[in-house]
């Protein structure tokens, strides 16, 4: 009898204990997410799993947080990326333990080299589950080694007081300039259920820290904007001025600054300045823009990760007297490791503390080559689509103000959107073909598909290439990309979370493997808040590899890898409207379709290596002036007849 009650007694015991551990668990995840939430954090990510409940249930009982969920968490990853990138705001991240937190590490990388803050709550085991046979524990701790800064938290107990928890997380926290940080959770079972009244003191213990919106511990460093006191016998120099990746509104001050000092802008696709001298990729390759340029004094350069192999090696070989970078994220951003001063700050502060007085240009010279390369373009197009593109430039830009510049970035950008996407009543798409669809026509014609107050997403490989040799994007109209490791993983996913963090109709372009990659991640465009269009650029594989010297015999079969599947089937499992355009105008049809509102995939049907021959020609020069009709229309062909059929 007494053996009887004295296991009843000690099970009561437990259970008691059991309960109140859970609500425990309970309230430290609550502390977590309410820290978190006291550095700028609006959005979090949560994929599904039973050790990470606690901090789920505490997310969603958030009043301030906007939830995210996906099951595959290498997408979630790509997800919280594309959100920090069109907020500028660090997004969080739950997982459950084990090889779930692992797939966060492609997207935690590409924070790492383009600067997006990911707070990555990764649920753990306990300690006395690790190594030691228990099912789904893995060595969490460290997992992403120098990837991301990491808090390595204790399990949950009352013995340690919440203003430890919270200013341990402050700490890691506000020391979080770029990349992510991975906070490891270890919570014991159970999980569930528990008295919800139960260490309420626990709680109070930061009193009015829960009714209030600043960190418990609040730290302050000195963010002062370095100044060039020799900045004004400079700028009476020849400069030129270098935009690589950096936001939209950036972008418009840094053109309005370069106009107004009269030195040429060479601008990346990343850098949404609106390219005054575009295509500085094809035109770069000039002797004539080399001897041009070489008298060159001062290369100021803002933002780095240029697309463009062009700007880099001309940068590297035009050494000039002073070459200054200005980025606010820290580290070395010059691949080319010139000689100069990394000024690391924040653009338009920076701008502001430099100003440009009103003078003439000293290289006008240069004009000459970008209506060249426009010239060349339009051997690219039939005769009626070359009217049309004319028509579509003519009404799509206006000069960059330097006055205006803030104004009109956040009107949305100084681009007017074609008629066909206002709110006309959208034709069905037709087959009609002005001329057969290429990836250089698409890149030629892309400020003209935009829509309008929208945001574009770049896909990697031969599409942001071609972009930025080919296309002249509006000033302030926001480009996002993947361009620190170049992933073709999680593309759609990023773009998807770039959609949802500014709410704006999306147009992406993502190569064929890229979108077979992330196939998954079309799930996440199922809800999206605005219409979201994602063009696949059908080339059957990785053309890119036409372009690298990969041996033809194998190019195919171990490099391009072209696909057999059908889009359409991969639109109709995820419920997205599927377009397959035979023209440019029944691109168009599709298009005016997609912004009605949902998710829209249009498959562009492209010659295999044309994209990826033409890239190669012009990055040789071959399309200056001097080249001949008859090998321009060459250029044109398909790079291997008869070559990969795949899907075709
Ligand atoms: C995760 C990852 N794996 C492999 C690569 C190497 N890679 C670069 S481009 C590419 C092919 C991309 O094909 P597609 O998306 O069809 O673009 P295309 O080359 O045809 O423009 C591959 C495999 C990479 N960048 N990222
Ligand atoms: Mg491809």
């Amino acid at each position: 009898m007494s053996g009887i009650q004295l296991f009843y007694t000690g099970a009561h015991f437990a259970q008691e204990w059991d309960m109140s551990h859970n609500t425990f668990n309970r309230r430290w995840a609550e502390v977590i997410l309410e820290a978190v939430t006291r550095h700028q954090v609006r959005h979090i990510c949560i994929a599904p799993g039973s050790r990470s409940a606690p901090l789920t249930l505490a997310a969603a009982a958030h009043a301030r947080l906007v939830c995210h969920t996906h099951f595959d968490e290498r997408g979630l990853g790509h997800l919280a990326l594309g959100l920090a990138k069109s907020t500028a705001e660090p997004v969080a991240l739950i997982v459950t333990s084990g090889t779930a937190v692992a797939n966060l590490y492609p997207a935690i990388i590409e924070a790492r080299l383009t600067g997006e803050r990911l707070i990555v709550l990764s649920a753990d085991r306990p300690a006395e589950l690790i190594d030691c046979g228990a099912n789904q524990a893995i060595e969490q701790t460290g997992l992403f080694a120098s990837h991301a800064a990491t808090l390595n938290l204790p399990r949950p107990t009352a013995d340690i007081p919440a203003r430890w928890l919270v200013s341990a997380i402050d700490s890691v926290l506000s020391q979080q300039t770029s990349g992510a940080v991975q906070i490891n959770c270890p919570f014991a079972e159970p999980l569930y259920g528990g008295d919800p009244a139960a260490y309420q003191s626990w709680h109070a213990g930061l009193g009015k820290w829960w009714q209030e919106q600043r960190p418990w511990l609040e730290h302050s460093c000195a963010t002062q904007t370095p100044v060039n006191n020799d900045w004004p016998g400079w700028r009476q120099k020849r400069g030129v001025v270098i935009a690589g990746k950096m936001r939209a509104e950036e972008g418009v001050a840094v053109a309005a600054w370069a106009s107004r000092l009269g030195w040429p802008l060479l601008a990346d696709v990343q850098s949404q300045t609106g390219q005054p001298l575009p295509y500085a990729s094809r035109w770069l390759a000039d002797p004539r823009a080399v001897n041009w340029l070489s008298g060159v004094e001062i290369v100021v350069q803002f933002g780095s990760h240029l697309v463009g192999k062009a700007i880099l090696s001309w940068l590297s070989l035009c050494q000039p007297a002073a070459y200054w970078l200005v980025e606010a994220m820290p580290g070395r951003r010059d691949p080319a490791h010139l000689r100069g001063c990394r000024i690391q700050a924040e653009i338009q502060p920076w701008l502001a503390a430099h100003p440009a007085p009103e003078q003439p240009e000293w290289c006008p010279e240069l004009h000459s080559l970008v209506a060249d390369c426009s010239a060349s373009c339009q051997l690219f197009s039939s005769e009626a689509d070359q009217t049309q593109l004319a028509a579509e430039r003519e009404g799509l830009f206006q000069p960059v103000s330097g006055e205006s510049s803030q104004a009109v970035a956040a009107e949305g950008g100084l681009y007017r959107q074609p008629a066909f996407a206002e709110t006309e009543p959208a034709p069905e798409p037709q087959a009609s073909c002005h001329s057969v669809l290429s990836e250089v026509g698409l890149a030629q014609r892309l400020p003209a598909l935009l829509p309008k107050q929208g945001v574009l997403f770049l896909g990697n490989s031969l599409t942001i290439r071609l972009v930025d040799s080919y296309a002249q994007l509006p000033a302030g109209y926001p480009v996002f990309a993947n361009r620190g490791a170049s992933g073709i993983d999680g593309l759609i996913a990023t773009a998807a979370g770039v959609q949802r963090g500014g709410n704006r109709p999306l147009l992406a372009i993502i190569g064929d493997i890229s979108a077979l990659y992330d196939v998954n991640s079309l799930a996440l465009l199922q809800h999206s808040p605005g219409p979201v269009v994602v063009i696949v650029i059908n080339n059957h594989g990785g053309q890119i590899f036409s372009l690298l010297p990969t041996p033809e015999t194998e190019r195919e079969r171990y490099f391009a890898m072209p696909q057999q599947v059908d889009f359409s089937a991969a639109a109709r499992l995820f419920g997205l409207a599927y377009y397959r355009p035979d023209g440019w105008q029944s691109l168009n049809n599709a298009l005016t379709q997609g912004w009605q509102g949902g998710a829209t995939l249009i498959e562009l049907q492209v010659a295999d290596a044309a994209g990826a021959r033409s890239l190669a020609q012009s990055w040789r020069g071959e399309l200056s002036q001097n080249a001949s009709q008859t090998h321009h229309a060459n250029l044109i062909q398909p790079l291997a007849e008869g070559g990969n059929g795949g899907g075709k």
